[in-house]
């Protein structure tokens, strides 16, 4: 037998393990090429995952919550912290900026879909009077905070295996926005295959596997199977900065959130707001069973989400906003740790038992997704800062409406009339101007001089 065939014959009890013997329907239509391509596939799968996240849903689509003791989860306010505090945590927090002790990782591998935007959604131009992406504002604050700490931000972008090359050649070809080529790591996340109501796996062509990035949970696993996470001992990093590619206000590396979680006993930290609605698109925060946890936002439930406490608001109304500090020991730890995968509904391409491409127009399948604040419980408790929504989240989600390019450039150009307001510029002079400041000016409404102003054209 050759090894052809020995690859085939593994394949094939592989399959029959987990009842997914379709996958090699189409094979001896195959020429050689592709029959190695979907043996190799095969062989990859991590089906006992598949088949365990599979069991999980069809018993309870909303099983994380089942027989769960729920309680909120209170987050400060900085409005709680008298002005000398706030600035002893800042000041902790650009000390360890000082000593180059703090990473950011932004979780790029997601698809955009709702956006409908083809290319990596941090290459997006949100219609900024700069044309500014949103790599690009992110590169400029860390660069900012970097000069100022005299020190550089290792900075770490996950993509999945369907965006990387274009994420990487974005970079490219803006000459990484200024940013110190040797102190941006991009990594490849994983992939789990998609699968049907009935839970069999897709295939996407003859010889191909539907697959879907597996989710930002997979991060740490990710930076540690890449080296990556090797990278971020070398340098002697302590704390990661984690956020999403698509907040077009997030405050990179906020040396007073650094500072406070910092000086906090707990590896975790997180920022949250007030949720606007009740079925507003963002996680809560609570405790399930004394832990940590975050409910995503697909999966709560009727009577927690429209819970009220006894003043008449939102019973849980941390919203999360996937703003987070990592301690590097408690990924070193998390990257070894197995994380459920949910389940959710979405229009994926595949081909059908004839071979024919179905296009749907409706959600027809399942991706399977970790999430990382799926972490949380394992953190024991967790310190979480409520901040002001309209100076640090202006998330790019939808084509139009809330959540959209435009809404996100608008909440963006309203906070820069702010700073200049405060920073002295009269309301008559702004007029209806729309002045947008360059991270590399100003990071967070600081350093407006009248010089600044003035080369601002105000
Ligand atoms: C996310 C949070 C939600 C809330 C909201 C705020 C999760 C699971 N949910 O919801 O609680 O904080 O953001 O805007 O985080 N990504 C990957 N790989 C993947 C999937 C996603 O890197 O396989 C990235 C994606 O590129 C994005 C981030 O993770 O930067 C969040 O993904 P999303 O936009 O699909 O999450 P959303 O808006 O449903």
């Amino acid at each position: 037998m050759d090894t052809m065939d020995t690859r085939k014959e593994e394949a094939q009890m592989l399959l029959s393990r987990y009842g997914q013997e379709h996958l090699l329907r189409y094979y001896d239509e195959l020429d050689d090429a592709s029959r190695r391509k979907l043996i190799s596939g095969i062989i990859q799968l991590d089906l006992q995952a598949v088949e365990q996240a599979w069991q999980r849903w069809k018993d309870s689509p909303a099983q994380s919550l089942a027989g769960m003791e729920l309680a909120p989860l209170q987050a400060s306010s900085w409005d709680e912290y008298t002005e000398e505090e706030r600035e002893r945590y800042a000041s902790a927090g650009w000390s360890l900026l000082e000593q180059g002790k703090v990473g950011a990782i932004v979780v790029a591998g997601g698809q955009g879909s709702r956006l409908g935007y083809e290319g990596p959604k941090g290459a997006y131009d949100i219609g900024l009077p700069s044309g500014k992406s949103l790599f690009q504002l992110q590169a400029e604050r860390l660069i900012h905070l970097s000069e100022k700490a005299g020190k550089p931000i290792a900075w770490y972008i996950m993509t999945s295996p369907e965006n990387h090359e274009q994420t990487v050649r974005f970079f490219e070809q803006h000459h990484y926005f200024g940013y110190p080529r040797e102190h941006c790591t991009f990594f490849v996340q994983g992939a789990m295959p998609a699968i049907d109501e009935h839970g069999k796996i897709l295939m996407s062509a003859k010889d191909e596997i539907c697959l879907a990035p597996s989710g930002n949970g997979d991060c740490f696993a990710a930076l540690k199977r890449t080296g990556a996470l090797l990278d971020m001992k070398r340098r002697g990093l302590e704390w990661l900065f984690y956020y999403n590619v698509d907040n077009a206000l997030v405050r990179v590396a906020d040396p007073l959130f650094i500072g406070a979680a910092a000086s906090h006993p707990f590896p975790v930290a997180a920022k949250s707001v007030d949720k606007l609605y009740p079925e507003e698109p963002v996680g809560i925060f609570c405790y399930r069973n004394g832990l940590p946890s975050v409910v995503e936002y697909t999966v709560i439930p009727e009577e927690v989400m429209y819970a009220k406490d006894d003043q008449g608001r939102l019973l849980y109304r941390q919203g999360h906003i996937s703003i987070q500090l990592f301690r590097l020991d408690f990924i070193e730890k998390a990257a070894d740790l197995n994380l459920p995968y949910e389940l959710a509904r979405k229009k994926i391409r595949h081909i059908d038992a004839s071979g024919a491409l179905i296009n749907p127009s409706e959600p027809n399948a399942y991706k399977m997704e970790c999430f990382v604040f799926d972490f949380y419980p394992a953190a024991g408790d967790m310190t979480v800062w409520k901040v002001r929504r309209e100076e640090e989240f202006a998330p790019v989600k939808n084509r139009e409406g809330d959540d959209s390019p435009d809404s996100a450039r608008l909440l963006l150009l309203e906070h820069h009339r702010k700073w200049l307001i405060a920073a002295g510029v009269t309301t008559e002079r702004l007029g209806d101007r729309q002045v947008e400041i360059s991270p590399l000016v100003s990071y967070a409404g600081e350093g407006l001089t009248q010089d600044v102003l003035r080369s601002l054209g105000i």
